[in-house]
């Protein structure tokens, strides 16, 4: 029998203040090696820093070891001041006493420096060797970013009351509607992967009330664009609404106000090493679908009315004119034409043919759809028949709105979108640990 401690500090969770002053053993990556005459230096990288250990010559020889070797050092941990951005933290460095090296990459030269301030590598590189290029402190900065607006998402919603789902991802239909809908082979019957958990959260608003979800969901988008991934994390929620759709909205604002936040809070080396700027959502500005039209054409002379859609230019558009006009970065654009929604939309009934739903666009682009969504059984049957819908193939999610339902809404975000808008990525890919495309399966 052997009993093991129960030490939260294994392996790679350093708390340093804990050893000021004092021998400190740890284990990592050689992210960086600077071989000097006295010595040099290694930037040590394992999850939770990308510490500077000082080699003196008389103490340890570092001249055979090469980056990406993963090395267990002991050394003395003492106060320093870093400037260069990319070390966590950046008020300790540790004067080595002994090495022991645990692994050595399999090749002599990496195919790519991540030793480099920039990864300066072409997007379908730094793809084909995601492995590699995620290790350097540029990438992983981003995905901490992204880890940190994944949890808080979900603390903020549990807090005020949310359960967690996790929907099925292999579905009998499709909810959004489009062709972007992938079909499986499901025992000789067909099945599809789902486009959103829709469905699901309307069924367990039902049950719970208020309901989330972050989970992957599925678009075969056939072009290769900057905005769409074939594969993306969807953050949900579904929610009974007591004043209409507005309280969506101002959810919304909540929720993005508290993950802000918590990025500037636990992401302070992130933000300064991708020289960000974490937004402050502290107004809610909405405007009608057609107002953006008018006020697009009023101000940019560029004429979109009529439109059923709002163009990537016209998003653009609108989002300079509100940052310029009320000094904010988003703008809920509410009432999109009804034949533009999926279904389950409702429409306004004092202004007919335009939907209870919005967009949320941040620095030019959609980030968010949402909206309040049919509560009646007879309203599904009365809109899926002027659909021409095949209403028998959703029974089995119709039912749950002949048990009774409560007024209810909800929206989608996308967490990629986010992320890329947070970290002013040109393209969402980037924020894509191991994007997706029409052209790309692996790795
Ligand atoms: P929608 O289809 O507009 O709505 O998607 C919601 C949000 O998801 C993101 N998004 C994407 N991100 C990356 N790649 C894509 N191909 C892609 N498609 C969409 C966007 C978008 O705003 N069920 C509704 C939501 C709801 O009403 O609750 C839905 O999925 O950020």
């Amino acid at each position: 029998m052997k009993e093991l401690k129960m030490d939260c500090e294994v392996s790679s969770f350093i708390d340093f203040s804990k050893y000021e002053g004092k021998d400190i053993t740890l284990t990592g990556s050689i992210q960086n090696l600077r071989v000097l005459g006295w010595g040099g230096f290694i930037i040590l990288r394992s999850n939770s820093y990308m510490v500077q250990c000082v080699a003196a010559k008389e103490s340890v020889n570092i001249e055979n070891l090469s980056v990406e070797s993963v090395i267990k050092i002991v050394g003395l941990l003492k106060t320093a001041t870093i400037k260069d951005k990319s070390i966590i933290p950046n008020n300790y460095e540790i004067e080595l006493k002994s090495i022991e090296v645990l692994s050595t990459p399999s090749i002599d030269v990496l195919p790519v420096d991540t030793t480099k301030r920039e990864l300066n590598v072409a997007l379908d590189t730094k793809f084909d060797l995601r492995p590699l290029t995620l290790r350097h402190p540029k990438q992983r900065a981003i995905f901490k970013i992204q880890s940190t607006i994944f949890n808080a998402f979900g603390n903020y919603l549990t807090n005020i009351g949310f359960n967690r789902i996790c929907s099925p991802k292999i579905v009998f239909s499709g909810a959004e509607g489009g062709a972007n809908i992938f079909q499986l082979d499901y025992f000789k019957r067909k099945a599809f992967l789902t486009q959103s958990p829709q469905f699901y959260k309307q069924m367990m608003v039902g049950v719970f009330g208020r309901v989330f979800e972050e989970s992957p969901v599925f678009r075969a988008e056939k072009h290769d664009t900057s905005r769409h991934l074939n594969e993306y994390i969807s953050l949900d929620l579904e929610m009974m609404l007591s004043n209409g759709f507005e309280d969506l909205i101002v959810t919304e604002a909540n929720v993005l106000a508290y993950i802000f936040d918590n990025i500037r809070e636990t992401c302070k080396y992130e933000i300064e090493l991708l020289e960000i700027n974490v937004p402050i959502i502290n107004k809610i500005v909405t405007m009608k679908f057609n107002e953006v039209h008018e006020t697009v054409f009023q101000n940019y002379k560029k004429d979109f009315r009529g439109e059923k859609d709002l163009a990537p230019e016209e998003e653009q558009l609108i989002c300079d004119y509100v940052k310029k006009t009320y000094d904010t970065e988003f703008v809920f654009v509410t009432h999109y034409p009804m034949e533009k929604r999926p279904f389950y939309t409702m429409e306004d009934k004092n202004d007919l043919g335009y939907s209870l739903s919005f967009d949320l666009l941040f620095r030019g682009l959609e980030i968010t759809t949402g909206g309040q969504r049919l509560n009646k059984y007879e309203d599904y049957i009365d809109r899926m028949g002027k659909l021409n819908m095949n209403i028998d193939s959703f029974d089995s999610f119709l039912q749950t709105f002949k048990y009774g339902m409560p007024p209810h809404g909800g929206l989608g975000l996308g967490l990629e979108r986010l992320t890329a808008q947070i970290c002013g990525l040109s393209n969402v890919k980037e924020a894509s640990l191991f994007p997706r495309d029409i052209n790309r399966l692996t790795p």
